[in-house]
């Protein structure tokens, strides 16, 4: 106990604690320094699994990727100003403040966080998100410090300034998250659902995993419905193997299933659109929503139908026009005729039969000369062509054996493409973008 009580009467020393501090400050500083370069322009921190995959957006981008650093979100959760102004006033002031011992206790606290969110782990690809990580302890710990470094120092002339610098910041943001509302319009929805299905019934969803937050706990409780989830799958056989075993198991003569996949259905349905707000991911606070809109599609089901069940297959898919349920990843639809494909989008085809076939894609748009689309089509992840798109329209026919065909599942096409940025050219539209899709379209062969 004497061994502990003198380590920690040494490290409690306001002359050693001061050294061990502003020591322990430069490290900080060094470091961060050094890895925001790594981090901004090398290629070292490209590489990453699972969610630090997503560094491929961030890292060796110069000074953009330093808004990755955990140190640049924990500036943003507290107000800016009040981390840079702690450590300033620890590294120059620290005689004077640990006089107090709170304040030297304090202080060691936040620099072992900051060291955790420093040397251990440097970025973070949300930020947004990963405050979190900082609000529990850190974030509370900063403040308490910061607080009695102000009382010690007796700043009072600053205090009115602060408070007015920390309120405009959080207000800017409170203010735009509330002219911005993510769950509105989302009762609509349930209403919609609750006009056709009686209390107490069984709803099977068939969705993503968006829509299966959003309803599971609200049919629940609005309506008084048993939510079964049963998957994102799009095999129809699957789905319907699934909900017979359900009804089997359950006793029960009649179902919903409501899906987001599964358009094709002949028959039973109702079908619900939905328009939904969505942040965008972004390292700062988001400032605005993004507008998504959704189909959904109802089914009353009872044993026979479910058996009866079967798909009507689409050869044409017209892309702009009401597609939602066929387009991943594109741009908005423009003029209701066309969308704008990313380096990645995809185009799920409702056709479900084991037969050579031919695909027909009419692209649109301008390309810049000197930057033409170079084109690679792959089909349920087979790669089957590949083509160069220059600007103006443009039918390009590609051909498919049956075996690339899944039986009764919805097929998977994806474009992938090198982008252009109209920006890059004199434009207003800093967009990256693919190839301009009117429409496609599949002819048996
Ligand atoms: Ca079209």
């Amino acid at each position: 106990m004497n061994k502990i009580n003198k380590i920690l009467d040494l490290v409690f020393n306001k002359k050693i604690s001061s050294v061990i501090i502003r020591i322990w400050i430069l490290l900080l500083i060094v470091f961060t320094v050094y890895k925001g370069y790594i981090l901004g322009w090398s290629e070292y921190m490209l590489v990453g699994e699972g969610a630090w995959s997503l560094r491929k957006y961030y890292a060796n981008k110069g000074l953009y990727s330093l808004q990755y650093l955990n140190i640049f979100s924990i500036m943003m959760a507290s107000a800016i100003i009040v981390l840079p102004l702690t450590l300033w006033f620890l590294f120059f002031k620290s005689r004077q403040l640990f006089k107090n011992p709170l304040i030297t206790y304090f202080s060691y606290s936040l620099l072992i966080c900051m060291s955790i969110y420093t040397f251990i782990r440097i970025d973070t690809p949300l930020n947004y998100y990963a405050s979190r990580y900082f609000l529990p302890v850190l974030i509370p710990v900063l403040i308490i410090l910061f607080i009695l470094i102000i009382s010690k120092l007796n700043l009072k002339f600053v205090i009115i300034p602060l408070i007015i610098i920390i309120c405009l910041f959080n207000f800017t943001y409170n203010i735009i998250l509330m002219q911005n509302p993510i769950f509105e319009g989302s009762f609509n929805l349930f209403n919609e659902i609750m006009e056709e299905a009686p209390k107490k019934s069984y709803i099977f969803l068939n969705t993503d995993s968006y829509s299966r937050k959003l309803l599971t706990l609200n049919l629940k409780y609005l309506g008084d419905f048993n939510v079964i989830y049963i998957g994102n799958g799009k095999s129809l056989n699957q789905i319907k193997n699934k909900i017979n075993l359900y009804l089997e198991e359950l006793k029960l003569e009649e179902c919903y299933l409501l899906s987001t996949s599964l358009s094709g259905l002949n028959k039973y349905y109702k079908k619900i659109d939905f328009t939904f707000h969505v942040f965008p991911q972004q390292i700062l606070y988001p400032t605005k929503n993004i507008l998504l809109s959704k189909n959904y599609f109802l089914y009353k089901l009872d044993r026979k139908k479910i058996t009866n069940l079967k798909i009507n297959e689409e050869t044409f898919y017209d892309i702009g026009n009401e597609d939602g349920i066929f387009v991943d990843n594109m741009y908005e639809a423009e003029n209701n005729k066309f969308r704008w494909t990313k380096n990645k989008s995809y185009v799920n085809l409702y056709y479900y039969k084991k037969n050579n076939i031919k695909l027909i894609i009419k692209m649109v748009g301008p390309r810049p000369k000197n930057n033409p689309a170079s084109v690679t089509i792959y089909f349920n992840d087979e790669k089957i062509d590949s083509f160069i798109k220059e600007s103006g329209d443009l039918e390009y026919t590609i051909y498919i054996p049956k075996d690339l065909i899944k039986d009764g599942e919805v097929q998977k096409l994806r474009i992938e493409s090198n982008t252009w940025n109209p920006s890059n050219y004199g434009y207003n539209d800093r967009r990256n973008l693919g190839v301009a899709i009117d429409w496609l379209k599949i002819e048996e062969v």
